[in-house]
């Protein structure tokens, strides 16, 4: 099999390898984590010098930024998960952007702060703060979505598992949730997919 994804499904690895499933392309899963130095090995990093996953190999070619894969996995494997055109790559490029610039680092805030980190080392006052932060691009989506069911339109494509990915660290909130009615239901809708689901009993499994 040509197509590798390395990185362990809790992680930004998550993103690719939801599209894969999407897509139901056959893929290899090298359940690479980031803990104890193991993306510092000069295996890892003639790989991606940056040390971080996910990374995808395919045929030869290397792809890191978690974003850059899947936007590279719906242009190779295209289908209805792909922009059709070029009003549809822009959607999804510009959401994609919006959300790692807008969104990531607060919304991982949140949920480091919230739900992950043990409860005597969460910062509280830094979760509000972000949360206060995503007000106002979370209040963009939620009117986008208004009126429409995906973020390209009336489909579900590669730019709602890009946003979905990064604003889901953020579903924990309920301020937000509450406050964005249409942006949380597009979320439960994109998680409760039967691939992401699928993904996340790997994340679950310590795959
Ligand atoms: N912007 C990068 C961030 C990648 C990233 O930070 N990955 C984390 C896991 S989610 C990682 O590898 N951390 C280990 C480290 O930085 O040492 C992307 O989206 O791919």
């Amino acid at each position: 099999m040509t197509l590798k994804i390395h990185g362990i499904a809790a992680s930004r690895a998550v993103r690719p390898l939801w599209l894969l499933e999407e897509l139901g392309v056959p893929y290899e899963h090298v359940s690479q984590t980031y803990l104890g130095g193991a993306t510092r090995t000069p295996e890892f990093l003639a790989l991606n010098p940056n040390g971080h996953i996910p990374v995808l190999e395919d045929d030869g070619i290397v792809v890191w930024e978690s974003m850059a894969t899947t936007l590279y996995l719906a242009r190779k494997f295209g289908g209805p998960l792909a922009p059709a055109n070029l009003a549809e790559e822009a959607e999804a490029l510009r959401w994609t952007f919006w959300a790692v610039t807008e969104c990531e680092k607060d919304a991982l805030c949140v949920l480091m702060h919230r739900v992950v980190m043990p409860a005597d080392k969460r910062d509280a006052a830094l979760a509000d703060q972000s949360e206060g932060n995503l007000g106002k691009p979370f209040a963009v989506l939620d009117a986008h979505l208004a009126t429409r069911p995906w973020i390209a339109g009336e489909r579900f494509t590669v730019a709602d598992v890009n946003v979905a990915s990064v604003l889901s660290w953020a579903q924990v909130s309920r301020k937000l949730m509450e406050a964005n009615p249409h942006l949380a239901d597009w979320l439960k809708r994109c998680l409760e997919r039967p691939a992401h689901q699928k993904v996340r009993a790997m994340a679950k499994a310590g795959r």
